[in-house]
């Protein structure tokens, strides 16, 4: 069928509408995530991570850190250390949608939320979403903390060293800040791409 010319275009209103209601975006956008696990098999652990989430529809993984070994900060005394990688993704999947599949891989690995940043099989936070800046009650975005954390920046600077974090500055530069006490490269295990 060919489309009639005479016809009207859609008004902008209704676009508008039809656009916030889809829970889908068409340009995918790039995300950043931190994993993190201190309890059970850690890197089958966050192997797994890195594979639900390439399964997961409108969400593809194009980088993956190198395996860092870190002390616990905050949470209990003499927690065990974790490992913790950052993943780059691209997606179509809106920040909201992305943190419910997040939450759901968090629960698959038998999470547990009891005490705030205790011991967990796994955790798998939004670091950063595009250049976006929010502060809503489900999602702070970027991460309210990852300019401080050096199990999340220098992770995050092996697997993108230009990367930005937004309102924050360089990457590479925060984690000259931070420094790297308490967190150790493995060069002895690696998490791989999916395929
Ligand atoms: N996550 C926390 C609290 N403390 N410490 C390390 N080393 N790595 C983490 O991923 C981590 C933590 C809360 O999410
Ligand atoms: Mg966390
Ligand atoms: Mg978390």
């Amino acid at each position: 069928m060919t489309p009639d010319p005479t016809a009207s275009p859609v008004p902008a209103e209704i676009k508008a509408a039809v656009d916030s209601a889809d829970t889908t975006l068409h340009n995918p956008r790039r995300a950043v995530i931190a994993l993190g696990s201190n309890l059970g098999n850690r890197l089958e652990t966050l192997q797994g991570a890195v594979d639900l989430l390439e399964d997961t529809p409108g969400v593809r993984v194009k980088a993956v850190s190198a395996v860092f070994e870190t002390d616990g900060v905050g949470g209990p005394e003499g927690q065990p250390s974790y490992l913790n990688a950052v993943l780059v993704l691209k997606t179509t999947l809106p920040p909201l949608s992305l943190l419910e599949r997040a939450n759901a891989i968090e629960d698959a690995f038998g999470r547990v939320r009891e005490v705030r940043w205790g011991p967990r099989t796994l955790d798998v936070d939004i670091v950063a979403y595009e250049g976006v800046e929010q502060d809503v009650p489900d999602l702070v975005l970027p991460h309210p903390r990852a300019h401080e954390r050096g199990f999340v920046l220098a992770p995050w600077f092996d697997a993108e060293p230009e990367a930005e974090l937004p309102g924050r500055g360089r990457v590479a530069e925060l984690l000259a800040v931070v420094g790297e006490e308490g967190v150790r490269r493995r060069e002895d295990i690696a998490l791989h791409l999916p395929r």
